[in-house]
């Protein structure tokens, strides 16, 4: 659940980016923290086994001040692998918002699936209910599932964001919709605008040029 701290006019957010292993959830991180990065800020924080998989978790904190408020964004990863079920239930706990981050392999849609399930499962435990955006991931394999038939998770008119992180492709535009999401969900409880006296569009934009984004990758949000 999101800090909301009237007094000291701080916002402190937490996404989570979820998926099934190797989908590319790390390599999403990666490419925001260089966009990030680039303009020397926020540092990536990373725990890897030895085959390249993500063993606890990344974190990447965005946090920054802008007109008298501090945004304290937190963006993690959960490990894919099926044995680390308690790691991401532990991440997952406090989550405003999640990023369902999909294989585009046509091989890896049953991973896809079973991770999907395993994301309702810990909601379900934790008794939280947050909004979820779904990225396809990898839409530069040849073989990738076509988007008018892929899985769109139980939602028959849900937006599907298709990303290429290792270029970056699509990651800020899927940032956006999840931190969007975020806001959305949280505006009507905390009456954020209001208390805040920043709109919507003002936190999205406040963001998206501390992150090194454009308009065009807010527009989907
Ligand atoms: N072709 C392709 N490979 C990708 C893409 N994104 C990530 N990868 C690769 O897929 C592998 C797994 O990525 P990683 O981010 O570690 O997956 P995670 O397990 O979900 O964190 C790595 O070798 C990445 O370089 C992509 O958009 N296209
Ligand atoms: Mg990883």
């Amino acid at each position: 659940m999101a800090q909301v701290d009237f007094n000291e006019r701080q916002l402190t957010l937490k996404l989570v980016y979820f998926g099934p292993p190797l989908s590319g959830k790390t390599t999403n991180l990666r490419a925001l923290h260089d966009k990030v990065d680039a303009l020397n800020r926020g540092r990536m924080m990373t725990l890897e086994t030895r085959d390249d998989r993500t063993l606890f978790f990344d974190l990447l904190p965005v946090f920054f001040r802008s007109n008298g408020l501090s945004f304290r964004i937190k963006v993690y990863t959960v490990p894919g692998q099926p044995m680390h079920e308690g790691t991401r239930r532990v991440v997952l706990q406090g989550a405003d918002a999640v990023v369902f981050v999909a294989h585009s392999s046509p091989d890896h849609q049953d991973a896809n699936r079973e991770s999907w399930a395993g994301l309702g499962r810990n909601l379900a435990e934790l008794g939280v209910r947050v909004p979820i955006v779904v990225q396809y991931n990898k839409r530069d394999l040849p073989d990738r599932v076509d988007l008018d038939t892929a899985d769109r998770f139980g939602e028959p008119g849900r937006t599907l964001h298709p990303a290429t992180a290792v270029t970056g492709e699509g990651v800020l535009p899927t940032f956006f919709a999840v931190l969007g999401a975020a806001w959305d969900a949280l505006d009507p409880m905390f009456k954020l605008s209001e208390r805040f006296g920043v709109a919507r569009d003002d936190f999205m934009r406040t963001v998206c040029v501390h992150v090194g984004g454009t308009e065009r990758d807010i527009l989907v949000a």
